[in-house]
Parts: structure tokens; C-alpha cells; sequence
């Protein structure tokens, strides 16, 4: 069967030194860059996503006059609060340095609403738009996607319930993700979230 390589959001701002630095967020690029390779090598595509928000969004705190990492409501939908990040052709908002960018054959922009926040690669949080990805994925006949990227417990998890529930079957390269953790097991919870709704959760070492 087809697969392909989804990688999630590997960039400057969710790794050491970003706006929203993930902890251990860079240990995920080696992963990133080996599985990447196994895709290659098996004439698999390999997909990046990229969170990419106009300077003016209203996810970030200080647009919405509220402290990051607080909570509250954006466009009737539950919201974080999130320093400014991945400011659309900012250093922040460009894929890791070492990331092995060659392999990449389709990239998937998300979040450039600024009234809405857009954690899955699929669709925004209140799916009312979707992005070009479940299109792309059909046109390449494409029905299983092996995951890993960051966070954990944002982007990552609801592109794999999105996945899951348009009919994919999802993989999650567990050691290639790390996440949040405004609660110290968000992680924790968010796979078992996506293992319960049907993700297979998987190690580099599997693929
Ligand atoms: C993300 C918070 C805000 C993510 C993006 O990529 O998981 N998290 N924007
Ligand atoms: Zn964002």
C-alpha cells in the first residue's frame, strides 16, 4: 500500500531557542530526517506542514489582550492563548535548519485566518475550511499516513483525529513528537486519544 510521510509543523518557533519552543522539540529533526529517507527510498511522498499566522492573529495573546498560555474564546471556540509564533516568512516560522528539506515533495500551510485557529493540517478548529491536504492525499491515492511532528497535543493530535476520521489510517512515530504540556501529561492523554479513536502508535525502529 501507498504511504505517505506527514510531518508537523518542524519549525524554528517550537524548537530550542522559538517563540514556542517545544522541550526536546529539536531531537525530533534526526527522527524526522530518517524516516524520511526510509519514505524516500520506498517511493513514498513526504508532506511538511507549516503553521503560518499573519503578524495580526488572534491566537496570540497580545492581540487578543490576554496571557499566553491562558484560556479563553476565539470565534465561539475554546482558545490558548499563544505568544506570537510562526509569523508568516519570519526565521520562526521556517522549517529547521537541519531538516532534511530536500525529501519534501508538498508543503501544507494552516492558520492564516486570523480570526480562527488551525491545529490540524486537514481543517481549522472549527472546521469550517479546509486546506488542500485530503485532495492532494486522493489525487495520490493515498490512504495511510504515518505521522510525527510537533506538538504532541496540538497539531499532531487533531491531524490525526482528522485523519482518522476521514477515513485514513494513521500511524504516530511516538518518539518523533513532543509536545506542550500546559498540564504536565498532555502528551500522555493526547496518545492515548488518538490510540483509542484508532491511530496505530508506532517507533522509528517499526517503520
Ligand atoms: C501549535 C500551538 C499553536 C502546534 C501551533 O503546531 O502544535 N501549537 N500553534
Ligand atoms: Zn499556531
Amino acid at each position: 500500500m501507498k504511504k505517505a510521510l506527514l510531518l508537523v509543523d518542524l519549525q524554528n518557533d517550537f524548537c530550542l531557542n522559538g517563540a514556542l519552543a517545544v522541550h526536546d522539540g529539536d531531537a525530533v529533526i534526526d527522527i524526522a530526517n530518517q524516516a524520511m529517507q526510509l519514505f524516500h527510498q520506498r517511493g513514498w511522498p513526504i508532506i511538511a506542514t507549516l503553521d503560518w499566522h499573519p503578524a495580526n492573529h488572534k491566537s496570540f495573546a497580545t492581540n487578543s489582550g490576554a496571557q499566553p498560555g491562558e484560556i479563553g474564546t476565539l470565534n465561539g471556540l475554546t482558545q490558548v492563548w499563544w505568544p506570537i509564533h510562526c509569523v508568516q516568512n519570519t526565521s520562526g516560522a521556517s522549517l529547521h535548519p537541519r531538516l532534511e528539506q530536500q525529501y519534501i515533495s508538498k508543503h501544507i500551510y494552516k492558520g492564516q485566518d486570523p480570526e480562527i485557529d488551525s491545529y490540524s493540517a486537514f481543517f481549522d478548529n472549527g472546521k469550517r475550511s479546509a486546506t488542500e491536504l485530503n485532495q492532494w492525499l486522493d489525487s495520490e491515492n493515498i490512504q495511510h499516513l504515518t505521522i510525527l511532528g510537533l506538538a504532541t497535543d496540538y497539531c499532531v493530535k487533531f491531524t490525526v483525529l482528522d485523519a482518522l476520521e476521514l477515513g485514513y489510517q494513521a500511524d504516530v512515530i511516538a518518539d518523533g513528537c513532543r509536545g506542550v504540556n500546559l498540564a504536565a501529561d498532555d502528551s500522555e492523554k493526547a496518545f492515548h486519544e488518538m490510540a483509542s479513536k484508532g491511530a496505530k502508535i508506532v517507533q522509528l525502529h517499526d517503520l
